[in-house]
């Protein structure tokens, strides 16, 4: 069992502590916007009567959405921990998400609306998308890709990553996508752990007007990976680069004379379409596998409820394709949808902090999902950037990637929403594929900082340590029956896949990881990672909760909170904070927000330091690393930090702390 979770099981479930039931009782409640429901695709709770009858026959139906070249025989066969959905069916991923659009007047629409960082732009209608994959596809035959093979992909934001993954799908290949922003280190492990044949990359990406030398980290990756016969070569930024003579091929090249047909291979339902590897904050990489029919299903699904996503909808999910919200919401779901969706390359505060909304501003974008780290740098860089902007295009906002502290909630929908656009924040993970607790926004009356509901189909617990219901309370958050969109296991190690998810309740559920607290209305309020509770003076208290209550503080944007060894308590609160600008760091400021959290739940939630700094730890995909807050905090040697936004930031954090004190 890997040390994060033995760790976790130590502490006792997380309890009702004071703070959220405070948080509960000022909570204020949104019902849908009557004209938002007027025009929604769902505005009543039918839906989840529907689904409770039957939850087989409910997910059938939604797979029925798709176009299918063989029907399936069996709906589901469980075998926990192993999971058959639609079992016999064959049908094709790329088909359903472009080949069926380009027979019907969708051939002309907008599929992606690309801006470079620099300010180019390209637009593919889904014929553009159609011929594009096709060439590829073709294109990678010839170097000899075939079905089963896995291609990697380590790309900046263009379309040609969209067109690589379609393209692998279209041929039976199973694309492994690996985040632009990832060293040459952690691309050579996800490959060699794939034994990837070929690997897609560039020659730079942009990024704050710099070049991102993707090539040479490529090279140095490759170099120790025996698996790669080939590497393709999109060219972006237009550096100079070294091309191995054989190895090496131009994108641009290999497409050039490729017919603009490739048939599409007809995979059975449960043949894998990807692996994408999540880091989690220990250990090793883990190959998060999801197959064709049952993942195509729980995202095409999610994205048409969740996000009421409609025909003349311009949809823009901010997520790199290189986490599993790039790949579920950027493309899969939105494309088997026939949604035109934006896609921007670069920096949000490139060349200025108003880049998003000016983005909004320009394609008239209706449908906003980005993750609470975003919305709290926003928070931070001041209302002055969206309020310039024309925004009111917008119908409907996502939160993504962690809990959003009801502040960041209520920001959002003032002054991003303009108070018009109900929010959905949704819950999942690389593991479940697709949103699982989310409001469906014509339907939920949503609570800031609660993922209301599980969504129809879904059926989640909160349960106690030995497996028992907790109807009203917090424990560990537990997905009780099988769902389309799961993964079907870590790639090479079903071991793992038993141990990290099924071990907790007897191979009876799955353990998601997470905390959560259940109210008396049955809304779920994600606490987050179990790791992350903390054990104070006996009481259990959630980093998040003390984290909500600083940010709800003026002058906060951001903070991470971490239990630390205390001789009497226990743990004692350590508290990083950082400031929005103009405000000034100090005593006084210690002083006031100690006394803050007091106020708003509670002298046991009173940190023992607050420690102002410019940056947290961040990882890639934005999640805080309170792994390493705590190795400062308790001054161990820092562990591994590769899987880091910005390695600089501990290494400063960590002088800065032992200095203070
Ligand atoms: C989609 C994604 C999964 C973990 C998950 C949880 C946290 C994601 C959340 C949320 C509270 C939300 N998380 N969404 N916590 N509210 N709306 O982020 O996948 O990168 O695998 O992370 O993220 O802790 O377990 P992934």
């Amino acid at each position: 069992m890997p040390m994060r979770q033995r760790r976790k099981s130590r502490s006792a479930s997380p309890s009702a502590s004071t703070s959220v039931d405070a948080l509960l009782s000022e909570e204020r409640s949104f019902p849908p916007p009557k004209t938002f429901q007027a025009r929604a695709h769902l505005s009543n709770g039918e839906i989840y009567k529907q689904a409770e009858k039957n939850y087989q026959a409910f997910w059938a139906r939604q797979a029925q959405e798709l176009v299918w070249s063989k029907p399936w025989k069996k709906v589901l066969q469980w075998n926990p921990p192993f999971a058959k959905w639609f079992v016999g069916g064959k049908l094709n991923a790329c088909v359903n998400c472009v080949d069926r659009h380009i027979e019907t007047p969708l051939r002309n629409k907008a599929a992606l609306i690309w801006e470079g960082e620099p300010g180019d732009h390209r637009t593919l209608t889904y014929f553009d998308l159609y011929r594009e994959v096709n060439k590829l596809a073709n294109g990678l035959k010839s170097l000899g890709i075939k079905k089963g093979d896995r291609v990697a992909i380590y790309l900046p934001l263009v379309p040609e990553a969209v067109i690589s993954m379609l393209a692998c799908a279209r041929i039976g290949a199973v694309h492994s996508v690996v985040f632009g922003g990832f060293s040459a280190e952690a691309l050579r492990e996800r490959i060699n752990d794939a034994s990837a044949k070929l690997l897609i990359t560039a020659d730079g990406g942009f990024r704050r007007g710099a070049i991102v030398q993707l090539k040479n980290a490529a090279d140095n990756a490759v170099a120790g990976c025996p698996s790669i016969q080939n590497v393709v070569i999109v060219r972006r930024t237009n550096n100079e680069i070294n091309m191995h003579p054989v190895r090496d091929h131009w994108y641009h090249d290999l497409v050039k004379n490729q017919s603009g047909h490739c048939k599409a291979e007809a995979m059975d339902v449960e043949d894998m379409l990807f692996i994408l590897y999540t880091s989690g904050s220990t250990g090793k990489p883990k190959g998060i596998m999801h197959t064709t029919g049952g993942y195509l299903t729980g995202v095409n699904y999610t994205t048409k409820y969740v996000f009421d996503l409609k025909p003349d909808d311009v949809f823009w999910c901010t997520a790199d394709v290189g986490w599993v919200t790039g790949h579920s919401y950027l493309v899969y779901g939105p494309l088997s949808n026939a949604a035109t969706c934006v896609m921007y390359e670069g920096s949000p505060d490139w060349p200025e902090r108003n880049r998003f909304w000016k983005i909004i501003e320009k394609y008239g974008v209706t449908i906003f999902y980005t993750a609470p780290t975003a919305i709290r740098q926003f928070m931070k860089w001041g209302t002055q950037w969206p309020d310039g902007c024309e925004l009111s295009t917008l119908r409907l906002l996502g939160s993504v990637g962690e809990p959003i502290n009801p502040e960041a909630w209520i920001w959002y929908h003032k002054y991003i929403g303009r108070g018009k656009c109900p929010i959905v924040d949704t819950w999942w993970q690389t593991e479940t594929g697709s949103i699982l607790i989310s409001p469906l926004p014509g339907v939920t009356s949503l609570k800031p900082g609660s993922a209301t509901k599980p969504l129809p189909g879904i059926e989640a617990k909160v349960l106690n340590e030995s497996g028992k219901e907790i109807k009203v309370g917090g424990g560990y958050l537990a997905l009780t029956r099988p769902w389309p969109s799961m993964l079907r296991g870590i790639y090479g190690d079903p071991q793992r896949y038993k141990s990290t998810y099924w071990n907790r309740w007897g191979g009876k559920y799955y353990f998601t990881g997470d905390g959560a607290k259940k109210d008396e209305d049955g809304y779920y309020w994600l606490l987050g990672r179990v790791d992350d509770i903390m054990l104070v003076a006996g009481h259990n208290i959630s980093t998040m909760e003390v984290e909500s209550a600083l940010v709800d503080h003026p002058s906060v944007a951001e903070s991470a909170v971490v239990g630390i060894t205390d001789e009497i308590k226990g743990q004692a609160i350590a508290a990083f904070v950082t400031l929005k600008e103009g405000n000034k760091p100090g005593p006084e400021a210690e002083e006031d927000l100690k006394q803050h959290v007091v106020t708003k739940i509670g002298a046991i939630a009173r940190p023992k330091k607050v420690i102002f700094s410019n940056d947290l730890p961040k990882t890639r995909s934005g999640k805080i690393m309170r792994r390493l807050l705590r190795d400062i905090a308790e001054g161990r040697a820092l562990g591994d930090v590769t899987t880091l936004a910005d390695s600089s930031v501990v290494a400063a954090l960590k002088v800065k702390y032992e200095e203070e004190t």
